[in-house]
């Protein structure tokens, strides 16, 4: 270890914490011209550094000596500052990664970051014990299950008997994740023993699925019905490896009527700030179905990563989809001192839209606007960028440039162009266009946006945002699609109540959009982010300006509870997301120890009312698909 950086909480308020910065240098060399980079998801107040020169940009600092002096060998370089926001309390909230740039070499040196000292007492990790596993472990709990005396016993000469048109996607499904583990494929016969019937009567969604000792039957009115029928199926295929099961694969017997309670049970991952590859979101896609989760919601932009291959703009992929030292878009979040990216083509969609089709989902893409657009204004910087708009402002995330300009000709070619495409990738009849987090002061010394607004009668500046969403969303449905966006689609008040509003930052705000008028899928941080840390232990990864998310907290919640059970409200609630935001999951266990067991909490709670849920039966349950999760090889959080 050549160079080490420590940091150190001095003290913290609730609004305020001053930290103190060490970097030593352990070498037996001077270092000359060196400037350290660090990566720091909160926001250093500039006049509160006690020495040296700081720039930030998103998660991205850079600090040297000022004026310029080497740091001599053994010798340290010491510096504090402060920051304004919530306390610091997890490791995650420090600095993760840094290296050094000097004079003397051309490539970046690593610096060994020890954890952030926070110096509070240790808090504990959240410890559940497990109940038993029962005998059927359904996840979610099926509306009715009743256990039949026997069981099916699966032999290599078991067969699907002839297939109607509405379940060859799940059947597809099924025959792919058997092959995996069974020795011989799954044929249609036409004596064949496990029967997908049509059956009208049934509600949208809802199946019947009657396992016998001779025969399995799996009945529903359409292919949402169907998958998950053949989801109940697959859960109750034995767990335990391949090897202790092969030549005596049973089911119980056991007949099941179920029904979901909302229409729509999301999930929504972020591609941006961590490139996904198409087998980890296959991976993903996989579990989201045995889940009975319909809807994958596919963030494929953002500030940090343009991620869809755009035919008329091959710049927003060769820029957009990358990050790094020598990039246009630097380093954001991890991977300081390397390249980062990927994106997805045109085939790579294709074939996820087609694959989560069969097992019953629906892909809902984002085009995150007219924030969040740092990658693209980057990208395509003559199309985007207003040269005459002089505004500062600061997002969330800490950019400056982030912002499309609702005035700039451009921007309308840009969006029409993109949307053509986007919408000819996508059969879905949605698209989901962000409009969240555009910061405060945008806008606001532009000639051009002055112009317009005097134009409009417009007096606020948000009323330019809801100018630009309107014409999107009339665009939008001229293509058969209906536009979602976050809670701050409404904002401007100019978009219709056609709009579907996804509210996130809390529950009430799900409250006054249902109040407004606006049909909604709820997303609420403090439920649904599993982003966010599991415990307030200071190694547990994630977020927390939500607070913690334990799996009980993902459990216990109901949408609009505040509401009285009549209140005609409740019928605008189209069901619930939870989501991905990934600026920590920088590998797959990172992404799974996040996703699971949380995931499966969730979707209990899409799919059941909360009358049918029970906590303690739901952990006997979730102790009982374990051995699935660790046959999957899943790296979930223990319990
Ligand atoms: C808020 S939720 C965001 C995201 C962040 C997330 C982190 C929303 C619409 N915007 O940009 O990634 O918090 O938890």
């Amino acid at each position: 270890m050549s160079y080490r950086l420590d940091f150190t909480v001095l003290h913290q308020t609730e609004t305020e914490t001053r930290l103190s910065l060490t970097l030593h240098n352990l070498s037996d060399q001077s270092l000359e011209a060196w400037s350290l980079a660090f990566i720091l998801s909160r926001w250093i107040e500039p006049a509160t550094v006690s020495h040296g020169h700081l720039k930030q940009n998103g998660s991205y600092c850079t600090l040297a000596a000022h004026p310029q002096s080497a740091l001599q060998a053994n010798g340290h370089f010491y510096t504090e500052f402060t920051i304004k926001t919530p306390p610091l309390t997890l490791h995650s909230d420090g600095i993760t990664e840094a290296c050094l740039y000097t004079a003397t070499s051309d490539q970046p040196l690593p610096v060994v970051v020890t954890p952030l000292n926070l110096r509070q007492p240790a808090q504990e990790r959240i410890h559940l014990d497990l109940p038993p596993a029962k005998a059927i472990n359904l996840i979610p709990a099926p509306a009715a299950l009743q256990e039949l005396q026997g069981e099916f016993r699966w032999s290599r000469y078991t067969a699907l008997a002839p297939v109607p048109d509405a379940a060859t996607g799940c059947v597809r499904w099924l025959q792919q994740t058997l092959a995996s583990w069974l020795d011989t494929p799954l044929t249609v016969e036409p004596q064949g023993q496990i029967h997908y019937q049509l059956k009208p009567e049934l509600a949208e969604g809802a199946y019947h699925l009657l396992i016998e000792a001779e025969a399995i039957w799996l009945e529903a009115s359409s292919s949402a019905g169907f998958s998950h029928a053949t989801a109940s199926l697959l859960q109750l295929l034995p767990a335990q490896p391949v090897h202790q099961v092969e030549h005596q694969i049973t089911l119980p017997m056991v007949d099941i009527q179920d029904q979901p309670q909302y229409v729509h049970r999301g999930m929504m991952l972020d591609c941006a700030r961590h490139f996904h590859p198409v087998t980890r979101i296959k991976r993903l896609l996989d579990q989201l179905a045995r889940l009975k989760f319909n809807t994958f919601h596919w963030h494929l932009t953002d500030d940090e990563g343009w991620r869809i291959e755009i035919d008329a703009y091959p710049a927003l992929t060769q820029i957009g989809a990358w990050r790094g030292p020598e990039e246009a878009l630097i380093p954001q979040f991890s991977t300081i001192d390397r390249r980062h990216g990927g994106f997805y083509s045109k085939q790579d969609i294709r074939d996820i839209v087609a694959y989560a089709a069969d097992r019953g989902i629906q892909v809902i893409p984002e085009i995150d606007i007219p924030g969040h657009c740092r990658a693209a204004i980057k990208s395509l910087p003559a199309l985007l960028v207003d040269p005459e708009d002089h505004s500062s402002y600061r997002s969330i995330q800490n950019y400056s440039d982030n912002v499309l300009s609702p005035a700039l000709e451009g921007t309308y070619t840009f969006l029409t162009t993109v949307l053509d495409e986007v919408c000819d990738l996508f059969p879905a009849p949605f698209l989901h266009v962000g409009a969240d987090e555009v910061p405060h002061g945008v806008w606001t010394d532009s000639p051009a946006c002055r112009k317009m607004m005097e134009e409009h009668g417009y007096t606020d500046p948000m009323e330019l945002q809801g100018h630009l969403l309107r014409f999107v969303e009339n665009y939008l449905s001229q293509k058969g699609k209906r536009m979602l966006g976050w809670q701050e689609v409404v904002k401007g008040d100019k978009v219709s109540k056609n709009t579907i509003v996804l509210p996130w930052m809390n529950e009430q705000a799900g409250l006054d959009c249902a109040g407004n008028g606006y049909e909604v899928i709820m997303q609420p941080a403090q439920y649904t982010y599993l982003d966010l840390a599991q415990s307030a232990c200071a190694e547990e990864p994630g977020a927390n300006w939500a607070g913690f998310l334990p799996l009980e907290t993902v459990y216990s919640y109901r949408p609009l509870a505040a509401l009285e059970p009549s209140d005609p409200k409740l019928k605008q609630v189209l069901g619930i997301q939870c989501g991905l935001w990934c600026e920590h999951v920088f590998s797959q266990s990172r992404f799974e120890y996040l996703l699971f067991p949380r995931l499966l909490a969730i979707s209990e709670v899409c799919w059941c009312p909360p009358e049918q849920r029970h906590w303690d039966d739901f952990l006997a349950r979730l102790h009982g698909q374990l051995a699935y999760l660790d046959r999957m090889g899943i790296n979930y959080r223990p319990y």
